[in-house]
């Protein structure tokens, strides 16, 4: 193995909201594996993506760049698979690389992956049961459950692989994405019990910007492919509302007990193979999502629930057990961070830093102290406004601009534009905008500033 470089196995859900894992938060659901990541690791518990939706994340995460920088604005951008991302870089220097499960990121021409030895991905969103796959560029369907099947083939992989290299290995899976449909095994989990509803279930979006009543992602609006069924006759909105939340949040997480358990099944790999001293192993999703909190479900939003990614990592020569940290990390930083561990040089064009020295235990000085968000997927599905903002730990400011500008497949419609502030300590929950109160003027000041800076250093002043 070249020059002490460890494997690396990074694996990602989609829409996995922390809310809905152990080690984050213990309301709704036990996940044993995932937490063993961070019991014998890191748990980061301030990780922010920049455009909450499934393949702008994506291509920022291979890219370290943002959205604008990256050509992956919205889910209508394809993918250019010419430019640089770190698999590419590390298929360079020493690894052999694989990609499994969830690509959606385009196919064919410049858009199949690149970057990888082996790639073995769902054509567009995928399907849960029997899933199509592209192994290579061929064309198959496989017998199976998608998180069973993803993690049959990345085992595959690992056994089959060139065993004198260094791996890095992409497990990504479908799970748990919208239509939530969990293995047969467990369609009956959680069946005799009430899910409780998350504090602002009833928000009814007063004192807030438009964005959030305009929105199209209520609970009671979830069709009946969404929850599997026709609900009971003669309800009122209310307990519509109640019954469609249960259905929805059974089977989201009847999704990730099968998401925990082939986390575990991987663990178990690399304990068997005597490679988990050697292998930084991470476990993240590609942003969050709203279980129930503000009354929705999806993401899209710079609020909490769908801005925060989690994030576990271990890696036991250098990050001590029951690590946590609070600094404030993006999904730009995962290609640097993972560069760094394999010791291989990048430019400076990412947009991220490694967070290798604080996983160790000690953040470089001057670490950020705020994180730029920008959603520019205008009015499309859900009819969530554009938006871009800053947060800091104690505030959030954002700016819907109100404008589709030329993004592919925006709606060409304008609102009015309007800025939210929040000051997370007082209203952690987000909503009270005080944009308007003249108690904050100054520190609408300094945000609006700061906001600026970010803008200028990101490249992204249109
Ligand atoms: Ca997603």
């Amino acid at each position: 193995m070249g020059a002490g470089q460890p494997n690396i196995l990074f694996i990602m859900s989609d829409d996995h909201a922390s809310q809905a894992i152990s080690c984050y938060n213990k309301r709704l659901i036990d996940t044993p594996d995932i937490d063993r990541i961070a019991n014998e690791g890191i748990r980061f518990d301030n990780v922010y993506c920049t455009n909450a939706l499934c393949a702008p994340s994506r291509a920022t995460i291979l890219t370290g760049k943002y959205s604008h920088i990256n050509g992956v604005r919205g889910l209508s951008d394809k993918f250019d698979g010419q430019q640089q991302t770190f698999p590419k870089l590390l298929q360079q220097n020493g690894y052999e690389t694989a990609i499994v499960g969830k690509w959606h990121l385009g196919h064919g021409g410049n858009s199949d992956p690149t970057g990888f030895d082996y790639w073995n991905v769902f054509p567009g969103q995928g399907k849960y049961y029997n899933p199509n796959m592209i192994e290579m560029g061929k064309q198959m369907t496989v017998e199976g459950y998608a998180t069973d099947v993803i993690t049959d083939y990345a085992l595959n992989w690992l056994n089959s692989r060139n065993k004198e290299q260094p791996f890095m290995m992409m497990v990504h899976h479908k799970a748990p994405h919208r239509p939530w449909q969990p293995p047969e095994k467990y369609v009956t989990l959680f069946e005799d019990m009430e899910i409780e509803e998350p504090v602002t279930f009833h928000d009814d979006y007063q004192n807030r910007a438009q964005a959030a009543m305009m929105a199209d992602m209520r609970i009671e609006d979830l069709t009946e492919n969404d929850i599997k069924g026709t609900p009971p006759e003669n309800l009122s909105l209310q307990q519509l509302k109640k019954w469609k939340y249960q259905r929805y949040i059974k089977d989201y997480l009847r999704c990730v007990v099968s998401i925990d358990d082939n986390v575990g099944r991987l663990l178990n790999y690399l304990d068997e193979q005597n490679l988990s001293e050697n292998t930084v192993v991470i476990y993240t999703s590609d942003q969050g999502f709203f279980l129930g909190e503000h009354g929705w479900y999806d993401k899209r939003f710079m609020f909490e629930e769908s801005l925060r990614m989690p994030f576990v990592m271990r890696y036991p020569k250098e990050i001590q057990p029951e690590s946590t940290s609070s600094e404030m990390v993006i999904n730009n930083d995962f290609a640097p961070t993972i560069l760094d561990y394999a010791r291989v040089k990048f430019d400076k064009t990412m947009q991220g830093e490694s967070i290798r020295p604080i996983a160790k235990g000690a953040a470089p000085a001057n670490w950020r102290e705020s994180i730029y968000y920008r959603y520019w997927e205008h009015l499309t599905t859900h009819n969530v406004v554009a938006h871009y903002g800053i947060r800091t730990d104690k505030y959030k400011l954002i700016y819907y601009y109100g404008d589709p500008l030329d993004v592919k497949g925006a709606v060409p419609k304008k609102v009015r534009p309007e800025w939210e502030l929040f000051d997370l300590e007082q209203d952690p929950l987000e909503l009270r905008n005080i944009y308007n109160d003249p108690f904050y003027i100054n520190i609408v000041k300094e945000l609006k500033q700061e906001l600026r800076r970010l803008r200028v250093k990101y490249q992204d002043t249109v």
